[in-house]
């Protein structure tokens, strides 16, 4: 296995069958500093490579799940700079995978923090979980989906509040608004996460990647695309052998033995 210095990572799960990254940069609030980000793209990527992973969690610690982008590694930078080296560009190897990520959030998740979270399929909170876009406090604005991604799942009056104040909110609220699926007590997260990524592991991985691809498309193209692109899909399992084992096992009364193919 690769070794990993701001990350740890494992394989978990009664199957083990779910990739588990954690984010491990403690001292400094897993405050994503670019080799954190390589690493974190190189683990999503091998994860997604490996046909016995089924699905991945990102977690960090009790105290953040990430603090945001590290301001002391940007402090100096300056517009030449970000454009000629592509700040932030290591961010699309984690956007990019095929396979179902939950993020485990417990404590704060701000900046690209709260970005990173947001760029996952799923989010699940501990119930201590803080929420926020604090950039506006530093004197930037989100840079990793902040402005975008948040609208769509809150809405504009709460994104807008939440960009514009820099203030907190907690799991509760949040799950409240739809950014978040659940909320656990704290000691519970990650066992509860791990069910879910087993709950979707028992499917069809194939038929599993093309329903996360159905869904996101309805956040980034219009509803007629976005239902013709569903319809295409939907069409598509048909021609999977685990569409047909699927229904097979409905009527025999059984369970189905998918194959991934
Ligand atoms: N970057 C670098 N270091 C950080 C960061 C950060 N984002 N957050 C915390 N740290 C460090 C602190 O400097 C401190 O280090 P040291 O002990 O050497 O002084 C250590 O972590 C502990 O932090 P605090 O002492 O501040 O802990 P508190 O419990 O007092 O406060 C807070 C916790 C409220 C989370 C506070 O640390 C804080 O406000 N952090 C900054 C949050 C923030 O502004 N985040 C947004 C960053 S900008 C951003 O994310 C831009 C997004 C662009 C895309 C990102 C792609 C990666």
């Amino acid at each position: 296995a690769p070794q990993y210095e701001n990350i740890k990572i494992d394989v978990v799960g009664e199957k083990k069958n779910v990739g588990l990254i954690q984010l491990n940069r403690p001292k400094a609030l897993n405050a994503l500093c670019k080799p954190l980000f390589q690493e974190l793209g190189k683990a999503v990527k091998d994860f997604d490579a490996d046909d016995k992973i089924a699905a991945i969690i990102i977690t960090g610690n009790e105290k953040a799940f990430a603090a945001g982008a590290d301001i002391k590694e940007m402090q100096n930078n300056t517009y030449s700079t970000n454009v000629r080296g592509g700040f932030l560009q290591e961010w699309e190897d984690a956007s990019n995978c095929g396979k179902p990520i939950i993020a485990a959030v417990n404590g704060f998740a701000l900046g690209g923090g709260c970005e990173l979270a947001m760029l996952c399929d799923i989010i699940y909170a501990g119930e201590k979980a803080k929420f926020g876009q604090p950039e506006i406090n530093i004197g930037t604005i989100p840079g990793a989906g902040g402005t975008q991604r948040l609208p769509r799942y809150v809405g504009k009056s709460k994104a807008m509040e939440i960009v514009l104040t820099g203030n907190f909110i907690d799991a509760h609220e949040a799950e409240k608004m739809g950014l978040v699926s659940k909320v656990f007590p704290v000691e519970k997260l990650l066992e509860e996460t791990i069910k879910l990524a087993e709950r979707i592991g028992t499917h069809s991985p194939l038929i599993v990647k093309m329903a996360k691809q159905a869904v996101n498309q309805a956040y980034e193209t219009t509803l007629k695309s976005g239902l013709h692109f569903e319809k295409q899909v939907f069409y598509g399992t048909f021609a999977t052998a685990d569409r047909q084992e699927g229904m097979n096992a409905f009527i025999e009364k059984r369970t189905p033995n998918f194959k991934n193919e």
